[in-house]
């Protein structure tokens, strides 16, 4: 049905009558979204159905990523154009008359994943299934997904995202793929013989429903699979509405609640033991359900256990997947009788470890109690894993209490999961070098000195198939005519841009697409703020998750300062700028949260003050989301990159960015570093401390955030602002706790400390913009160097350094 124009308009014309049963001209852009959608599943569903059977024919070595995110965004147009049928399907529907564009819009972007780590996810899907290797992901169908965010009078406010009401048309159910992962109860123990026999008891049953959907590879033929797992009550004897406990069905009801409430949010509030106890199950659920699934296909290959490692490969996607270690030693052992010794042999070869952060409040740990309630089986396993690994440290470095105290596992009645992730895996990667420096220097040094060869560095990457060739199709369109099409499926050949950075008629192209771009974003902006955006504005970004350590409180107090300068010197020279800002804020994160409304109330000062017209408008755009990333990055001239040295593992937006021709403001930070490694000084905007220097403030001191705030009258200024009656500080709206943070709490992401340095850059930036000819041979340079930063260079690292997996031509 997609082999030509032709034949696909009489497929598509046939099945939406045959289906709808309503004539085409009836049908509304819904209607064509689903129909199209459906078509480009079923004809997926074959090569779907190939690759599964190759890769078990040829007993193919297969590896699942474990991640509680997946940020898939939206599949048709990435699926379409991975199909190879992108052109054909989109003149093939206007010659019905629709716009694929509008078509496109009518998909819900899947509610998987928050930031970065999921987005990470997604991107490497599409390079495994794109580079021929069987890959697959493994995850949780949330039903309302992390929350969509309305901004109402300023504030983030936070509703279910009902991702799933329309129906879903990339995914399958696999009723029968079920399995069940079992909560609670006891652990009697038995001596059978000379062996131990661990016994769960009274434990109460989830019930697991894997959806699968098709990960469309960029040949089309090769088609992975992302299988997300659903929680479902059973109707159990023990538990309610069943012949034990007769017809109560009140308990059943409660037991169904609670079972659902494990795959209805990602991310649930955590600031209760009760939202923590929930994380706590979805990641059991994940892990339990996802190694059933793996070893029960494993089972059918007909090959003993002793083989698993050279079959399969397990990575957990940060510590959250952790519990994958204890629960597959449980399966080996108590299901399939290994004793611990060879089971600890398969698992730590089976399992690498991805760590994306050192944020010492995102390092999870678990309460004993709470993990030995929840999954006493798996629980004694840990703390059998504990008990031989401080025994080690022990043999190791005898008498060394404190390091035994600072790497054990269970320590302070708390489960270290990135301890366990670390002992129980055989490769641990940090996300840019910096980052790996920073964890095998100092925060897991001694892990480090213990295994010297398990840390590793995998410096992260972003699908140029999505962000350039899908979200950018002139740009794509402009390279291919340049240097031709292999930099499609060899992205590092991008770098061939370089010759044409000074060409006059070359520049005057991509300047042109990025217009194009930035009027697609005004018309954007204009739909959902009433405001039309001057396209010759420096359109200035910041779009990532909301944290202090991303620092767009820096961008906010920058902008008030270049407020203030204006009110005081109308006549300020300076291009215009237009600030667009997207982040999401986690719901029990109030700074972040009092951070929205800041910027959404400078924005309103800023849109109402005629002295500024014309000068600088910002935007807050809610619900940031793939789908208006995709619109947001293409059109961006500067690319804000501007987290505490040392704080931002690595980035993936400041990747993006780059490959669409925006210029970085940024700090030496994540694979900024490496950024500036490829393009130098010259191309980008470094400013602000290093994080040698950064952490040396944490750890010798020397750093007073109220000497910035006193000798420093701009900062004065904005501070104060911050907490005096005027026009950002009235009735109902004070800023104080923002205020604190940076001087009662001594400012610990240094706001203050880069504010001077990234003032000067960004005046720097007004001057460089105002010479067109540079900026536009720098946005080219950008361009060029960020083949780089495909996550197929990724992925092909991956896949040799730790994975062990070749590539399965079909
Ligand atoms: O590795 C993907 C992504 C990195 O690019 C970001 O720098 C990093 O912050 C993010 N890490 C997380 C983990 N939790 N936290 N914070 O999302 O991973």
């Amino acid at each position: 049905m997609f082999t030509d124009k032709e034949a696909f308009k009489k497929a598509f014309v046939d099945d939406l009558v045959g289906k709808l049963g309503k004539p085409l001209e009836e049908a509304s852009n819904a209607d064509v979204y689903h129909i199209l959608g459906s078509m480009v599943r079923a004809q997926a569903g074959k090569n779907w159905a190939n690759t599964n059977l190759k890769y078990k024919d040829g007993k193919e070595k297969q590896v699942y990523y474990f991640s509680m995110e997946f940020l898939i965004g939206r599949l048709l147009g990435n699926n379409l154009l991975n199909m190879g049928v992108l052109e054909m399907v989109r003149d093939g529907l206007e010659e019905l008359g629709f716009s694929l564009q509008e078509v496109e819009e009518e998909e819900a972007d899947a509610g998987l994943g928050n930031g970065g780590l999921g987005r990470l996810a997604a991107c490497f899907l599409d390079s495994l299934a794109s580079l021929q290797y069987a890959g697959h992901g493994c995850g949780i169908r949330y039903k309302y997904g992390l929350f969509e965010q309305k901004i109402v009078d300023g504030y983030q406010v936070e509703l279910p995202d009902y991702w799933l009401q329309k129906d879903n048309v990339w995914e399958v159910r696999r009723e029968d793929k079920s399995v069940e992962v079992r909560f609670w109860g006891r652990v009697d123990v038995d001596k059978v013989g000379e062996k131990l026999v661990f016994r769960h008891k009274d434990y109460e049953t989830v019930r697991a429903v894997p959806y699968d959907v098709p990960i469309i590879g960029a040949d089309r033929r090769h088609v992975n699979t992302l299988r997300n797992w659903s929680a479902e009550s059973i109707l159990q004897p023990n538990r309610g509405f069943g012949p034990d406990t007769g017809t109560d069905y009140h308990k059943f009801l409660e037991y169904k609640r609670a079972v659902e409430s494990i795959s209805e949010f990602l991310y649930p509030d955590d600031s209760e033991y009760e939202g923590k106890l929930l994380r706590l199950k979805q990641q059991y659920f994940l892990c339990s359900a996802g190694l059933q699934s793996i070893l029960r296909f494993y089972g059918k290959l007909g090959l003993p256990l002793s083989e698993l490692p050279n079959k399969v490969a397990l990575h957990i996607n940060d510590t959250h997947p952790t519990l994958v270690i204890p629960e597959l030693m449980r399966i080996l052992m108590d299901d399939r009788g290994l004793e611990w010794d060879e089971a600890w042999n398969l698992t730590t070869r089976m399992v690498s470890y991805t760590n994306h952060t050192i944020l010492s409040e995102a390092l999870e740990k678990w309460p004993v109690n709470m993990v030995r309630e929840l999954v006493p089986r798996v629980y004694l396993i840990i703390e059998e894993i504990n008990a031989r690994f401080c025994g080690e440290l022990m043999k190791r470095y005898p008498g060394d209490d404190n390091r035994i105290a600072q790497m054990a596992i269970i320590y302070d009645d708390q489960v270290r999961m990135a301890h366990l992730a670390i002992v129980g895996s055989h490769s641990v990667n940090g996300v840019a070098a910096l980052h790996t420096e920073i964890l095998r220097k100092r925060e897991m040094r001694l892990f480090d000195e213990m295994y010297p060869h398990r840390f590793n560095n995998k410096t992260n990457g972003i699908t140029h198939r999505r962000w350039l060739m899908h979200a950018n199709r002139d740009l794509a369109g402009l390279i291919t005519e340049a240097i031709g099409p292999r930099w499609t499926t060899h992205p590092q050949e991008m770098i061939g841009l370089i010759k044409y950075c000074e060409d006059a008629s070359f520049q005057q192209k991509v300047a042109d697409i990025k217009r194009k771009n930035k009027l697609r974003l005004a018309e954007y902006i204009k739909s959902k703020h009433n405001v039309m955006v001057d396209p010759d504005s420096i359109f200035d970004v910041q779009v990532k998750r909301l944290h202090a350590y991303k620092r767009q409180l820096l961008n906010i107090l920058h902008i008030m300062h270049l407020y203030n300068q204006i009110k005081a010197s109308p006549s300020l020279d300076m291009v215009p700028r237009t600030f667009i800002f997207g982040a999401k804020a986690a719901p029990s994160y109030h700074l972040a949260k009092r951070i929205i409304k800041l910027i959404n109330t400078v924005a309103d000062i800023v849109a109402k003050d005629p002295d500024v017209k014309g000068k600088i408008r910002i935007f807050f755009l809610e619900n940031y989301s793939v789908s208006l990333a995709e619109k947001i990055i293409p059109a961006a001239d500067v690319s804000e990159q501007i987290s505490t040295a040392s704080k931002e593992a690595s980035g993936t937006g400041n990747m993006k960015f780059m490959m669409n021709g925006a210029l970085t403001i940024g700090t030496m930070d994540g694979a900024n570093v490496e950024m500036n490694e490829m393009i130098g000084n010259d191309n980008m905007f470094l400013f602000g401390l290093r994080a040698e220097q950064v952490m040396d403030y944490y750890q010798y001191g020397g750093y007073y955030a109220r000497d910035m705030y006193n000798s420093d009258s701009r900062l004065k200024e904005v501070l104060d602002q911050l907490i005096t009656p005027g026009p950002i500080c009235c009735y109902h709206q004070d800023f104080e706790n923002i205020f604190h943070s940076l001087l009662d709490n001594n400012d610990e992401f240094f706001v203050l400390k880069d504010f001077p340095s990234y003032v000067e850059t960004h005046v720097e930036i007004d001057r460089a913009y105002r010479n067109r000819s540079e900026w536009l041979k720098k946005s080219i340079i950008n361009i060029g160097h960020s083949g780089k930063f495909s996550s197929d260079n990724t992925i092909s690292r991956y896949a040799s350094e730790i994975w062990n997996i070749r590539s399965v031509p079909l």
